[in-house]
């Protein structure tokens, strides 16, 4: 068993981390961090629980530390990190340098060229970008990045698509509440509405997206040469993000061969990755967040709707945003660099 920590343990994703890490085949929780303010206090104490289930009774008595390399324990090797950006950009190089190898869910420094954005089942390739980490900041430990929920859920079904040459991508999102935080507080504040601005959402979908996609020669990464442009909204769903997604090729393609594409798009072979990756389909009004969230434990992609527009296909797709698109994606991460050998 690797031990590890998680880092922001008190918060929404670090509470998703523990439930998706106790039990895991091969982690088994042995450190938590959060604000000063937490340091000192058993978990119990220290986090106000929201998940959907119990605290798990050996994580519940752990003493929850701060997260500083002299407080983390040196027995473990591996951090998933769900801090918040600003805290991450100052923290996670300070334990990657200092000999941790961090998987983190925050958003920052996900768009830096010697940092790894990965998606196991999309660009497994280019966690040897770790090897430049290495050489140019003399880190013995590493540090490795998931993409935005948004993002995640995307891409792979683009990902599929690219066998046909992309060229441009639109895509409109419905993002549920618990991307931003707690989903009971902010689930009720937007009931009977629907806000059309999430924070450098658009952004990051279309950079991220990109990278993900982009080819690694060893040394740098190329991002893909297509345009992406996203429009990104809040509704008042719980979890699960869907999105409206308008893709053009270079080669036509029909709708049944979109969705065989995604249909035939291989997992990982990671504890995590889920045995049908992405989901298709054929009700025209599915996917939906309720129904279909929790599709390979959450770890699933799902898509659906498919249908050819006037330069190419125009389709929907779904995940679990907090699963796939946050603490799901960053123990996958971890599980590809213990696979790899960073770990
Ligand atoms: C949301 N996607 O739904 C955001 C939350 O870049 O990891 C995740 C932000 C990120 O509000």
């Amino acid at each position: 068993m690797v031990r590890i920590g998680i880092l922001g343990a008190t918060g929404a994703v670090g509470q998703r981390l523990i439930q998706l890490l106790d039990p895991h085949p091969d982690f088994e929780i042995a450190a938590l961090t959060a604000s000063p303010d937490s340091a000192g206090k058993p978990y119990r104490q220290a986090a106000k629980w929201r998940a959907d289930s119990p605290i798990p009774a050996n994580v519940a008595d752990i003493e929850v530390v701060e997260t500083a390399p002299a407080a983390i324990p040196d027995d473990v090797p591996l951090l998933f990190s769900s801090l918040p950006s600003s805290v991450g950009a100052e923290v996670e190089p300070t334990l990657a340098e200092a000999g941790y190898v961090v998987s983190s869910n925050s958003s920052n420094a996900r768009m830096d060229p010697d940092v790894p954005l990965v998606i196991p089942e999309v660009n497994p390739d280019h966690v040897d970008v770790l090897e430049v980490q290495r050489d140019e900041r003399g880190w013995d430990g590493a540090l490795l990045k998931n993409p935005n929920c948004s993002t995640i859920t995307m891409t792979p079904t683009l990902a599929a698509l690219d066998e046909f040459g992309l060229e441009s991508v639109t895509v409109a999102t419905l993002q549920a509440v618990s991307g931003a935080g707690y989903s009971g507080v902010t689930s009720m504040e937007i009931i009977d509405n629907a806000v059309p601005h999430i924070g450098g959402e658009e952004r990051k979908m279309e950079s991220e997206s990109r990278k993900l996609l982009g080819s690694f020669d060893g040394a740098e990464i190329e991002l893909h040469g297509m345009d992406v442009a996203a429009s990104c909204n809040r509704i008042p769903t719980l979890d699960g993000h869907l999105e409206n997604v308008w893709a053009e090729t270079r080669e036509t393609v029909t709708p049944d061969e979109a969705a065989a594409a995604m249909a035939a798009y291989p997992s990982a072979p990671l504890p995590s990755s889920p045995e049908e990756f992405i989901h298709v389909f054929e009700e025209p009004d599915r996917p939906q967040p309720r129904l279909d969230r929790n599709l390979g434990n959450g770890m699933a992609v799902s898509a659906g709707g498919f249908r050819a527009t006037s330069d190419g296909i125009q389709y929907n797709c779904l995940a679990h945003n907090t699963i796939r698109g946050a603490a799901g994606a960053s123990v996958l991460n971890g599980e590809l660099l213990v696979e790899e050998g960073w770990v």
